[in-house]
């Protein structure tokens, strides 16, 4: 039954749900299937794990199968909460009937409901097979360090008796929002744009587009420009012709992740060229910019301009380029996402990065936010302006 909190109300139901498929890409079915779970009435989604891969319990001859758990909370009764399920894995394609542990799309099963304990064919609880699978106890170990399952102990202590694992992490089970496709990667010189790219790559499984110039020929030994004009002429062309790749009917199908946004040379030319030859290099510019799509979604890496390399230009200089980037992505049309990276960066720290993933796996497209690093919760950054406002 329901425990009541201390105001009489009634408690919400921790209810953990196992995901599971081996047939037709069965990591793109799981992170849908997710989204169609926080979808469902009546349930709120608090949490995913991570994607996990193994091979078949038995050892049958069958593709490799992915796996994660989420945590929901809900007031439906566990029958109900399983008939949601069992619709939606019909909607998977589910047939009326199959072999027991025969392949797949879509499996999904309830691992523990509250301390909920009962032995009906129908509907046991907590399911027979959690405390022996690595492929649900590691993203259960996951969701709750602490959990206990109710009959059978510790995760944690169930995981270390279970020894060697053969389930692998496997990437987010987080999806990027429908409607950022394409998503560009800024920040300060040095502020880990790149890793952060390759981070969010292999999380999500789309494609990366890195600007991985080689030699600016235009900078001297120290990186100074030895012509302004030119060393920003071959930024340019360099990035749009990295853009360029992208920017054909591909970027329509699948998601992109850029560690530049095409703008930034125009914060950088706007900085180190003298006006007559701001004039030239704004016109190539916008030959260049013709045609190409603007980032649906910037992520901006907020980090000290006293941390970046110190080729990267005095700190009046960054501090200066840092204030442009805000002010240009707070009229920018893409929603921006700013991540507060001088403490901890979504690259390296374990804790950043679930936070951002979580974060982005739940952005509502068309604001602008700053992401609270404690609570992974994206709030409205009170410096941006609303739908409503005019542009200046
Ligand atoms: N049922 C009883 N308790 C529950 C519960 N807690 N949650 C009843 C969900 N259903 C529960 O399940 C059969 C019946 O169990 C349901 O009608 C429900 O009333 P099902 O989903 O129809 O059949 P199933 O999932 O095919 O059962 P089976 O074959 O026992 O599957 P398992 O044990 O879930 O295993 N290898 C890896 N690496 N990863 C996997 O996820 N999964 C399976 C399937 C095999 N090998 C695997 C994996
Ligand atoms: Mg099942």
């Amino acid at each position: 039954a329901a425990r009541r909190g201390t105001r009489g109300l009634m408690r919400h139901r921790q209810v953990y749900i196992g995901l599971g498929g081996n047939l037709d890409a069965p990591k793109a079915r799981i992170r849908m299937a997710i989204q169609e779970i926080a979808l469902l009435p009546g349930v709120r989604l608090a949490a995913a794990s991570s994607l996990y891969r193994s091979p078949p319990l038995g050892g049958l001859e069958q593709p490799d199968y992915i796996n994660a758990a989420v945590r929901v909370e809900t007031d439906d009764a566990p029958e109900a909460l399983l008939a949601k399920l069992q619709e939606l894995e019909r909607r998977h394609g589910r047939p009326e009937r199959r072999e027991r542990w025969a392949a797949r799309t879509l499996d999904l099963d309830l691992l523990v409901f509250d301390d909920l304990q009962r032995s009906d064919p129908a509907l046991t609880l907590p399911h027979p097979g959690a405390a022996e699978r690595d492929f649900v106890l590691l993203p259960l170990h996951e969701l709750d360090a602490d959990l206990a399952i109710p009959g059978a102990g510790r995760v944690a202590e169930l995981l270390r008796r279970l020894g060697a694992a053969d389930a692998v992490r496997a990437g987010s089970a987080w999806s990027l929002p429908e409607a950022a496709r394409l998503i560009a990667v800024e920040g300060l010189p040095g502020s880990g744009k790149t890793a952060l790219c390759n981070m969010l790559a292999a999380e999500f499984d789309v494609r990366l587009v890195l600007e991985n110039y080689g030699r600016n020929p235009f900078l001297d030994a120290d990186g100074a420009p030895t012509s302004a004009l030119a060393a920003q002429l071959h930024f340019l062309t360099h990035r749009a012709q990295r853009f360029a790749q992208i920017a054909h009917p591909d970027l329509f199908e699948r998601h992109a992740v850029m560690d530049f946004a095409l703008a930034r040379s125009d914060l950088w030319a706007q900085q180190t060229l003298s006006a007559d030859e701001y004039d030239v290099w704004i016109q190539v510019y916008a030959h260049l910019r013709a045609g190409l799509p603007d980032p649906d979604l910037v992520l901006v890496l907020q980090t000290r301009p006293a941390d970046c390399p110190p080729a990267a230009g005095g700190p009046q200089a960054l501090a200066a380029l840092a204030a442009a980037m805000r002010a240009h992505f707070r009229r920018a049309r893409a929603t921006v996402l700013t991540v507060d990276a001088t403490a901890a960066h979504p690259a390296q720290d374990a804790q950043a990065k679930r936070h951002l993933l979580q974060a982005l796996g739940q952005l509502q497209v068309g604001r602008h936010y700053l992401l609270d690093p404690a609570t992974a919760t994206p709030l409205p950054d009170p410096g941006a302006p609303g739908p409503g406002d005019a542009a200046p």
